[in-house]
């Protein structure tokens, strides 16, 4: 059965507390109930993790090998920092999609950059909460599309 790893970067887990103006009211337990309901309506399995640690992230990235057919990763403020989880995800060899709640283009400069798309086959931002449900049906697409990944 596919499966898909859902991995959430730091202060995401802070969702729905603060910011709604800019992050919406939904919690990252919603958003992981919407998740694992969207996954079993289409027969597949996912995981859902959140840490505010980087390390933690490359490990959870690394482990997703063997375990995972591709990867969706949220990694908040450190898609514009991180070498390290650009490194990992390009190491795995898991196709992966970024994803932000925020349409980051159109907010400050420094969001705009991003060291994890050169290694993700897509990009998701702008969509709010329903943004991890557009990733899910990309990345099932896209592993419909892959004989090595498909289902
Ligand atoms: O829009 C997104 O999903 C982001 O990945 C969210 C990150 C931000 O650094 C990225 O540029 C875009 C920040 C997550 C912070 O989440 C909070 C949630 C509630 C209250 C405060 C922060």
């Amino acid at each position: 059965m596919t499966s898909i790893l859902v991995l959430n970067g730091p202060n995401l887990n802070l969702l729905g507390t603060r910011q709604p103006e800019v992050y919406g009211r939904t919690t990252l337990e919603d958003i992981e109930a919407m998740c694992r309901a969207n996954a079993s309506e289409h027969c597949i399995r996912i995981g859902f993790e959140q840490s505010n640690h980087e390390g933690v992230l490359v490990d959870t990235i690394h482990a997703a090998r063997g375990c995972h057919d591709g990867i969706i990763l949220n990694a908040g403020a450190y898609t514009h920092t991180s070498l390290a989880l650009m490194d990992a995800l390009g190491a795995v060899d898991l196709p992966a999609i970024e994803l932000h709640l925020s349409n980051v283009h159109a907010r400050e400069d420094f969001r705009h950059v991003s060291h994890i798309a050169r290694v993700c086959v897509g990009v998701i931002c702008g969509f709010g909460a329903h943004g991890y449900i557009l990733a899910l049906d990309a990345m099932r697409a896209h592993l419909a599309r892959d004989p090595e990944h498909g289902a």
